[in-house]
């Protein structure tokens, strides 16, 4: 490695690479988990068939019955039938799959492809995956069968309209996404989503089972809707309580026969805990953390069986939830430090072998690098407005720090009381390096949640779920896979009268004026803002029929089980609306910063300065500034976002503006909250591969800017500066606003020392000041990432931080690697 101050990251990388041991792999806490990552690490994973076919099995006998039944029937089938296993070492048992690192099948979702999707798995250039010959001949000739002509995807193809299906689809293959107005809800069943796993530790499903019994009991026996609608949900429920209680159980027959032959006589003792443990959770209360920690992973492990859970199943406020068994087993003398972060990691090593595998090519490149954060929440406040940080809080930042594994997220949620403790903790696990925790604002989100309806226990108690959203986990009832906008399409649609470069002579947006004909500023603009609208206007036609349609093809008993509103009114949380509930829906804009500054860049050189003629750019554009460097410089020198320059800010406030204007009009016919996102995953790169040369001197079909970041090498003025641009450009007098992410790179030397986590922590708090939503880091060299890139089996390790998750920078494409070197590396904080 090259002579610089290195992140602790790449300090432990570089004494990997001169042969040192890593001290941290023997100490008692973290031996096993090492131990069980050792035998995955560097795994391709592996596609096991068993839940697709046990579901498919189970749905071709159910046909014509209630759907919500039909989901709790499968999943019961498959409670009975899949294999169970127990890994060597874990403490955890649960498992979706085949042992190692796995991923399972959805058919109901998109197994109208699985026959072509499965051939080319391995030969994915990007997050690979291995189908074994006989799991292959099963999808084809068994499970894809059945699902051809019911999937969702196929339906919702059907169901788009002609205009917006163009933007959507190529009409003539609609599994080729246009990456022009993208709909995420064909790749996953349900948006990224938080249980209610408090519930699940105090009651038990055997207590959420009696629930439902009661109130099955009490119905009106000749009340249509009791018997149409509440009679099949409450007896699925009680099924799906049935079929997790019996799983677990079939985990303790295992643990409990593998116990039997074990011959060392402390696994043999473990292996007798996990078998009564598992009799008794999830069925019963947790009665100690240890037993809380079981109970939490059957529950996201099955609801992972359940359906494809959006990338996530986020974890909630762990800190909170298990912190009374944490404290009562310390009090007791029965658990120590070591052994909860032990357990911890013994979750964090599962949750790294069970990979969201995405069939369809969008999905795919939405979510690069084997994909899934399950963020975990930890700090912010009380229900009743009081800092929350405790023990457990800096046990799991401990475990972040010393356990350098990308899987689950971290989330640490800030705000103006934050202690000094926690804000420096949180500081220093972000100057390791891995991009962990990410930071979310309560300042920003607790008033603007007020502000949606929500009541203030429940939005003091939220959790963060997916890259940068939150959650409440009995109040909010949005599903669906949001609706993903290419801003910059929409700038490109305005240079070629509707056309894109990408798309031949098709007028895909609307036809206006070729801008050669704009004899002002104000015309240009009119003619950007018409094709921006467009595309929301597109967005929100798929977003109406994907809510309704959405209900007919999925169901989530487990999920309902666990939210209030769901048993109250006995409707299965998939239903478009449920009462009481809060719909907190998004629409996205990528590529926001590449598109402020080409409209920056054009007002000012186009029609201000008059420096450069429409016509003129117009080639250089084309010809992907071909011989025209000069040009291409002297665009790149224009006012943009992230420099606190009121010229490129004023500009995208106004984008910002007009698209918050046209949910706050428009989203109540769709019934949702549908608001303004600037979320990308790595959408930004797909996005930008449609997208030719934009007139801020960004190349054809390169990446655009992610979230609400600065362009690549856009923002010159200091990391201060970006935060001033995102506060400058928010419409705060608008509820309709929804998460920004934000992507910061300091080089490891300008956070160094004490003095270093000193002015990180100031710069979280003037981020916290400023009621930023969002923002999250990566400290490192860019020289790393270079030599990462040319010499990969050297940096099998590196995590990087990418949208709101952190990944093997080995696993990305060398597309997204090129954009994260190209992110400017803040040396001054
Ligand atoms: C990641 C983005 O679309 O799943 O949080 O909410 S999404």
């Amino acid at each position: 490695m090259f002579e610089c101050c290195l992140s602790p990251q790449e300090q432990f990388i570089q004494d990997q690479l001169d042969g040192k041991e890593n001290h941290l792999r023997n100490q008692s806490a973290h031996a096993r988990a090492y131990r069980i990552l050792d035998r995955i690490s560097g795994l391709t994973p592996k596609v096991d068939v068993q839940r697709g076919r046990l579901f498919t099995e189970s749905m071709r006998e159910t046909e014509g019955q209630p759907l919500v039944l039909r989901w709790a029937k499968a999943l019961m089938h498959v409670a009975k039938n899949i294999e169970v296993y127990i890994d060597e070492d874990q403490l955890l048992a649960g498992r979706a799959g085949a042992q190692g690192r796995y991923g399972i099948l959805y058919p109901e979702l998109d197994g109208d492809f699985l026959d072509v999707a499965i051939e080319q798995l391995s030969q994915r250039e990007v997050s690979p995956f291995i189908v074994d010959p006989e799991d292959a001949r099963i999808i084809v000739e068994e499970i894809a069968p059945y699902w051809k002509g019911k999937t969702y995807h196929e339906a919702l193809a059907k169901a788009l309209p002609e205009e917006t299906l163009p933007l959507t689809y190529k009409p003539e293959n609609v599994l080729e996404s246009r990456y022009i107005v993208n709909e995420t809800s064909s790749f996953r069943s349900s948006l990224q989503w938080v249980h209610d796993y408090e519930k699940v530790l105090k009651r038990g499903f055997g207590g959420i089972k009696k629930e439902a019994q009661e109130k099955l009991a009490a119905l009106d026996p000749f009340s249509p809707n009791d018997n149409v609608q509440k009679k099949p949900f409450l007896e699925a429920i009680i099924l799906v309580c049935d079929a997790i209680i019996l799983w677990a159980n079939r985990h303790a027959e295992e643990a409990a026969r593998m116990a039997l032959s074990e011959t060392d006589p402390t696994r043999k003792s473990e292996l007798e805990q996990i078998a009564q443990i598992c009799r008794h959770v999830p069925e019963h209360p947790a009665r100690n953390f240890r037993e809380a920690m079981q109970s939490q992973w059957f529950t996201q492990m099955f609801s992972r069986l359940e359906q494809k859970t959006g990338t996530i199943i986020s974890n909630g406020r762990m800190d909170q939830y298990l912190y009374p068994y944490y404290k009562a087993d310390v009090e007791a003398g029965v658990l120590d430090e070591e052994q909860a972060i032990e357990l911890f990691e013994c979750m964090w090593v599962g949750m790294a072998q069970f990979i969201d595998l995405y069939l369809s090519p969008t999905g795919g490149a939405f979510n690069e690098g084997y994909a899934h954060w399950e963020a975990v929440t930890i700090g912010g406040q009380t229900p009743d407005g009081r800092d929350a940080t405790n023990d457990l809080t800096y046990l799991l930042l401990r475990s972040k720090r010393e356990f350098p594994l990308h899987y689950p997220d971290l989330a640490a949620r800030i705000h103006a009381r934050s202690p000094k403790r926690y804000l420096w903790e949180v500081a220093e696990t972000i100057k390791q390096g891995s991009g962990f925790p990410k930071l979310i604002n309560d300042e920003e989100v607790i008033p603007l949640h007020l502000s949606k309806g929500a009541t203030f226990d429940e939005i003091y108690d939220y959790a963060v779920s997916g890259c940068a959203e939150i959650r409440m986990p009995n109040r909010d009832t949005y599903t669906s896979g949001c609706a993903y906008i290419n801003y910059a399409a929409a700038l490109e649609m305005a240079l070629y009268g509707g056309r894109m470069l990408k798309y031949g002579d098709e007028v895909i947006g609307l036809p206006t004026a070729e801008p050669t004909r704009f004899a002002t500023w104000d015309e240009f603009w009119e003619a950007y803002l018409a094709q921006q609208i467009n595309l929301i206007k597109h967005a929100f036609v798929q977003q109406k029929i994907i809510i309704d349609l959405r209900s007919r093809h999925f169901a989530t008993p487990l999920g309902s089980a666990l939210h209030d509103l769901c048993m109250e009114h006995c409707t299965d949380l998939h239903q478009p609306k449920i009462e009481g509930g809060i719909d907190l829906g998004y629409f996205e804009c990528i590529g926001y910063g590449t598109v402020v500054d080409s409209l920056a860049t054009i007002k000012k050189l186009v029609f201000e300065e008059k420096k450069v003629g429409m016509s003129e750019l117009l080639e250089a554009l084309r010809t992907n500034f071909q011989g025209r460097e000069d040009l291409r410089a002297m665009l790149r020198n224009c006012p943009s976002y992230g420099n606190n320059d009121p010229y490129a800010d004023e500009i995208a406030k106004e984008i910002d503006r007009q698209s918050v204007e046209f949910t706050k009009k428009y989203a109540k016919e769709v019934g949702v909250h549908l608001d303004l996102r600037y979320v990308p995953f790595t959408s930004h790169v797909p996005f930008g591969k449609v997208v030719s040369a934009t007139p801020n001197g960004r190349l054809a079909y390169t990446p655009l800017s992610d979230g609400s970041s600065a362009s690549q090498g856009a923002d010159v003025n200091g990391p201060t500066a970006i935060l001033m641009s995102n506060f400058m450009s928010k419409n705060y007098d608008y509820r309709e606003r929804a998460a920004r992410l934000l992507n910061i790179k300091f080089t490891p030397g300008c956070v160094a020392d004490d003095e270093g986590t000193e002015k990180l922590v100031s710069f979280i708090k003037t981020w916290c000041d400023l009621r930023l939503w969002h923002i999250q880091f990566n400290i490192i060299n860019k020289e790393t990432l270079l030599a990462a890139q040319k010499n990969p089996e050297r940096y099998r390790n590196l995590i990087v931080r990418i949208a709101g998750y952190s990944a093997y920078f080995c696993d990305l494409s060398k597309d997204l690697q090129d954009d994260l070197i190209a992110r400017t590396g803040h040396s001054q904080v």
